[in-house]
């Protein structure tokens, strides 16, 4: 598949997705959004890929909307707001329904959209000078992609309420201490430390991680008996997988598990 805005590679389970408009800070236009929402799709059903790597190309990790596309010069027709947020919710979507895990390693600032791409990541990992900015206030919206959903769950609505109604600056150790994110890591480290992470992960038994994700999605909006028969569902399934055979196995053999992601 051609790609434009964003660059691929994979190695060892893990596909690596690069945002790659360094000049405008990896801001989203259409095409990116539409070129990430695919990859994540794709990666669903690629058997090769069982961990997935997100990053921005250059200094930043990305700023969010492209203002440009989003405000056009007077005189041009300015797209609809809607549509533009409708586009993202598509990628948002196949990043939390993709039963693999995600890593977003945030190699500088993460504003705007771009901000709440990260935390729609299973873990974040952000170079110790990365910065994250819900910026929408600063421009009069209200924060999109999945930020008014995933904020208050991670950080509490007294700070979601700071970091949506105020637009300020959360440093990268900042946000690991209010437990926005997974981990921080010295700048010429991240994508060391965050590829590190992802290789892991693309070695466990991926079956499993992907039911834990499914699992995790549904217990935001569900009560504690509906959870519950959700968790013996989902368990007879990763009991019948061939990971959960080899794990025992392993155990009982006192060695290390071979999984193979079935
Ligand atoms: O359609 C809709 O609007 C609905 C969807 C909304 C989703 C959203 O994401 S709304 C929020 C949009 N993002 C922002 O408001 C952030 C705008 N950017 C900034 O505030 C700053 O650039 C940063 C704080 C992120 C970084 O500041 P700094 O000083 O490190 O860099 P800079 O000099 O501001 O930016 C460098 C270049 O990137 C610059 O271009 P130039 O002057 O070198 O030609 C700048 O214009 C460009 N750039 C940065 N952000 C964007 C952008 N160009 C287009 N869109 C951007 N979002």
């Amino acid at each position: 598949m051609d790609n434009r805005f964003i660059l691929r590679s994979a190695d060892a389970g893990v596909l690596t997705l690069t945002m790659n408009r360094p000049d405008v800070l990896n801001s989203c236009n259409r095409g990116m959004v539409t070129e990430l929402r695919q990859a994540f799709e794709g990666a669903g059903t690629d058997t090769t890929v069982r961990a997935v790597l997100l990053t921005g190309a250059g200094r930043a990790f990305c700023a969010g909307q492209d203002l440009a596309e989003a405000v056009p010069p007077a005189g041009t027709p300015a797209p609809d707001i809607g549509d533009i947020v409708t586009g993202y919710n598509g990628l948002i979507l196949a990043m939390r329904r993709l039963e693999k895990p995600v890593v977003a390693a945030v190699n500088g600032v993460a504003a705007g959209a771009g901000a709440n791409i990260a935390l729609a990541a299973d873990f974040v990992i952000a170079s110790a000078e990365a910065s994250f900015i819900q910026a929408f206030i600063k421009i009069g919206l209200i924060p999109d992609n999945g930020g008014t959903f995933f904020l208050p769950r991670l950080v509490g609505l007294a700070r979601a309420n700071s970091l949506a109604m105020l637009g300020g600056k959360l440093t990268a150790q900042q946000a690991k201490d209010w437990g926005m994110i997974h981990d921080v890591a010295p700048g010429d480290g991240l994508m060391e430390a965050a590829a590190a992470l992802a290789r892991h992960l693309a070695t466990q038994p991926t079956r499993a991680l992907g039911l834990i994700k499914r699992a995790f999605n549904a217990s935001m909006g569900s009560d504690l008996e509906t959870q519950l028969s959700l968790e013996a569902k989902l368990q007879r399934e990763a009991g019948r997988s061939a990971d959960h055979t080899e794990g025992v196995r392993a155990f009982q053999d006192k060695r290390a598990p071979s999984y193979t992601g079935r």
